[in-house]
């Protein structure tokens, strides 16, 4: 059986995202069919449209979809019809990283993620009865319904009856990023100095889950004051305009360096910096896009000597089936509440929303596409 939906398409740089009405392929056996209620706009959903990643055009995008499960495949165990789901990036489950819980370093993530159509290529969209660009992130959530996997769809569970999905959407990219760098890639201690540099969705989530992980100070730093007053509601201890001079107050306020570096901006001059000022056996985590041209350049002696690290991360390590419903449990019990980075704009308002995110004006803009019930 084939669905009727309405999507948003990306065309390219520069245009405008036009609504088109698509049609979904029928669904295979690991798959679900998820009416959308709402889905949160990333940065890589832009990256896309402004080629800075090779994923095919024109697309449907969208990767931070929230909805209740329409119809699921035979094979599939992890939701049913009419349960409320959330969805996240998409991973083989066979390979070495599969198979040690670290999806995110999935070796075929490109085919299941970002190539257009299904991994073996087939397509999971139509328009005027041609195959369309869609499977993004395994799911393509720009739109009023969209083909899942069972891999990358997590049943919300019932505690979370009262958050609304509208809410919840955008909890499987940016957030468990932030978040998992901090309690599982890096696994920050209790009562170690962190600096977190962008505080953006990313950032703002890794404040959030430092101050649950019990980080003392935790520094933000970011060039918007308006986004360090936020960070400072949301758990920094310390903010520090990046125009300022960031590492003579970074060394006043941890004589002994930091625990803890955490680059969410990708520009190799700032990682350098937080780099020299981590102490002894100190991690500098490192999540931002970056140009593909930068090299770091990082003393040796400085390296080894500390028994220092440098820890590149992909999506905070995270094992979502796992590791969403323990964040919507922070949320729900006020430990990370992320609801405060959120501006809601209607479906059909997505390019105004698009420019809410690149103005600034909104950390986390999410469509709201359907409504729940
Ligand atoms: C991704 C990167 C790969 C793992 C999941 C999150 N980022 C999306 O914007
Ligand atoms: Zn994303």
């Amino acid at each position: 059986m084939t669905e009727m939906a309405k999507a948003a398409i990306c065309t390219g740089e520069g245009s405008a995202f036009e609504f088109a009405d698509v049609t979904l392929d029928a669904l295979r056996s690991d798959e679900v069919r998820v009416r959308i209620v709402a889905c949160g706009i990333c940065h890589t959903d832009l990256a896309v449209r402004d080629r800075q990643l090779p994923v095919p055009l024109p697309i449907v995008l969208g990767h931070e979809g929230a909805g209740i499960v329409e119809a699921v495949g035979e094979g599939v165990t992890v939701a049913k019809p009419g349960d409320r789901v959330v969805m996240s990036f998409h991973s083989c489950g066979e390979c070495p990283s599969c198979a040690v819980e670290a999806p995110t370093y999935c070796y075929d993530f490109f085919p299941h993620n970002w190539s257009g159509a299904r991994a073996d290529g087939s397509p999971t969209l139509f328009r005027d009865g041609k195959p369309l660009h869609g499977n993004f992130f395994g799911q393509s959530s720009f739109a009023t319904h969209a083909i899942a996997h069972e891999r990358n769809v997590v049943k919300v569970p019932e505690t979370m009856d009262e958050v609304p999905l509208d809410v919840l959407a955008p909890i499987g990219c940016g957030l468990m990023t932030g978040a998992g760098a901090v309690l599982r890639s890096i696994q920050v201690r209790k009562g170690l100095p962190i600096a977190i540099w962008g505080a953006g969705t990313v950032g703002m989530a890794a404040i959030m889950a430092a101050k649950i992980a019990g980080a003392d100070p935790i520094i933000a730093i970011d060039i918007h004051d308006s986004r360090l007053e936020i960070a400072r509601e949301l758990g920094a201890t310390h903010t520090i305009n990046g125009r300022e001079d960031v590492a003579a107050q970074i060394r006043e306020l941890c004589p002994q360096g930091l625990g803890y570096a955490f680059d969410t901006t990708g520009v190799n001059t700032l990682i350098e910096g937080a780099f020299h000022l981590l102490a002894p056996m100190g991690i500098l985590g490192l999540v931002g896009a970056s140009d593909p041209a930068d090299t770091l350049t990082l003393n040796e002696a400085e390296l080894m000597g500390g028994g220092r690290r440098v820890m590149g991360i992909l999506g905070g390590d995270s094992d979502i089936a796992t590791f969403l419903p323990e964040l919507m449990e922070h949320y729900r019990a006020g430990r990370f509440p992320f609801d405060r980075l959120i501006g809601h704009f209607a479906f059909a308002d997505i390019n105004a929303a698009i420019a809410a995110s690149e103005s600034g004006e909104v950390i986390k803009p999410v469509l709201r596409i359907s409504e729940e019930s």
